[in-house]
């Protein structure tokens, strides 16, 4: 490794799993991309799509002010979607600060707005009992020691021009810079629940965690925030503390993820249209199934959903993100349960078509999600466990179980771990049912 250093913070498995508690039990929380580009609504990254120079981008610096921010009306939404975290961008890659900074005049509070806008979104998401994260982007569009690399908006057409654009750049100014930053957040605002970075890739100088400095970075960050849980994208996967879960981005996740061997906490991050920052124009959403899908097969994989919100540059949510939350809300008022400290099934049967399971270890039951509603007879064949009780989760209302059936003119054989479920002919008014079963 380059730096040396194996350890970054000491910590046995089980003071680590008591860590991270409560993020694998709330396997659902709100992303927030907020800042100057959600005035363009054309995307995040438009200074980049759009090769903006500084300049060019001064004009969002100079309008912003959204004057319906209110943080404590996001943190309401977010609570009714059913999520139990929230992650908010204090700095993209445009580099603009939603935080007041001792390092930079390229900050919220010299926008017409003129408030840190984080105290109070801290405050309101802590008000609903949400755990509170910090977006930082490493990546930095503003800052004129920052490397011009491939993604950067001034980034050149030939390989050869990079040397002679960075000229003169000092990427270890940088580096103090967003370690000063990142102190600052870590200081400032009280206990920090997440620290979400964004990202560490190949650059021409192919160098890595080394121009983030990002073991020592994270050491900082643990001795700040002991509690803290942080994602993996400094690049520092080999280092004992270097990241906490793995966060596969708007990317469908086919089994639970491992690295080296091992199962590893993840968590996918999701857009509702394809773009993080507030995009007018964009309509390919996707809908309550989906978004619901996503959610339970992602727990059915041991893993969480981030599902992204871009505010618009007034400071509020777009109708549509409004509907989209109160759908998902929707179904979490009675399904939670399926969700919350749940985790992939243990082996044992294989469910039944068109069902997803999830699992919670604790109460030792077992939920069935039926994602094409069956006609009354579902069988679980094989099942290795006793059943105590079944019941729709929606209204608690039981579900018989009996001896599958047969058709009286050909036999079938079953096993004696075969067991029928018997539900009502027509489908439950509930997006996806979903059946608990009481496990002995
Ligand atoms: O903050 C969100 C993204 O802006 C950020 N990570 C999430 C959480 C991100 N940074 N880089 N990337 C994602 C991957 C880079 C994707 C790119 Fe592109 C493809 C950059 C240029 C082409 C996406 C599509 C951005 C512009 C067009």
């Amino acid at each position: 490794n380059v730096f040396g250093q194996e350890k970054i913070w000491e910590e046995t498995p089980a003071q680590k799993k008591e860590r991270m508690q409560w993020w694998t039990d709330a396997r659902f929380g709100m992303f927030i991309h907020f800042g100057l580009y959600s005035q363009a609504a054309r995307h995040e990254w438009v200074m980049r799509k759009e090769k903006m120079s500084v300049e060019e981008y001064e004009k969002y610096f100079e309008l912003f002010n959204p004057d319906l921010y209110d943080p404590k009306v996001w943190a309401k939404k977010a609570k009714a979607a059913g999520m139990k975290y929230a992650v908010i961008t204090t700095k993209h890659h445009e580099g603009f600060t939603l935080f007041d900074s001792e390092y930079t005049d390229y900050k919220i509070t010299n926008t017409p707005y003129g408030k840190d806008a984080i105290q109070e979104w801290v405050d309101a998401f802590r008000a609903e009992g949400l755990k509170v994260g910090f977006y930082y982007s490493l990546l930095d569009w503003h800052h004129p020691e920052y490397t011009i690399d491939r993604n950067h908006p001034l980034s050149p057409e030939n390989e050869e021009d990079y040397a002679k654009l960075n000229k003169g750049r000092d990427m270890d100014i940088y580096r103090e810079y967003l370690k000063n930053h990142v102190r600052e957040i870590l200081t400032k605002y009280g206990k920090i629940d997440l620290l979400w970075l964004d990202y560490s890739f190949p650059n021409p100088h192919g160098k890595f965690a080394e121009d983030w400095d990002s073991a020592g970075l994270m050491k900082m960050v643990r001795e700040l925030q002991p509690e803290i849980i942080v994602n993996d994208r400094a690049d520092l996967k080999e280092y004992e503390g270097g990241w906490d879960f793995t966060t596969p981005e708007q990317f469908t996740v086919e089994k639970w993820l491992e690295y080296n061997g091992e199962r590893v906490a993840w968590e996918t991050c999701q857009t509702f249209s394809g773009s993080w920052g507030y995009y007018r124009d964009e309509y390919t959403w996707k809908n309550k199934r989906q978004l619901l899908t996503l959610l339970i097969e992602s727990v059915s994989k041991g893993g969480n959903v981030l599902l992204n919100v871009g505010p618009t540059g007034r400071g509020a949510f777009d109708p549509r993100v409004d509907k989209a939350l109160a759908e998902m809300g929707e179904w979490m008022a009675y399904n939670s349960r399926a969700i919350y400290e749940c985790t992939q099934a243990p082996e044992g049967f294989t469910a039944p078509p068109n069902t997803v399971l999830t699992y919670n270890p604790k109460s030792k039951r077992l939920y069935l999600h039926l994602l094409n509603y069956p006609t009354k007879n579902l069988l679980l064949k094989d099942f290795k466990y006793k059943i105590k009780y079944a019941q729709f989760l929606h209204d608690a209302s039981e579900i018989e179980l009996t001896e599958p059936y047969s058709h009286w003119m050909i036999e079938q054989e079953f096993g004696e771990n075969d067991i029928n479920l018997v539900l009502p002919v027509t489908k439950p008014d509930v997006e996806i049912p979903v059946i608990e079963l009481f496990l002995k």
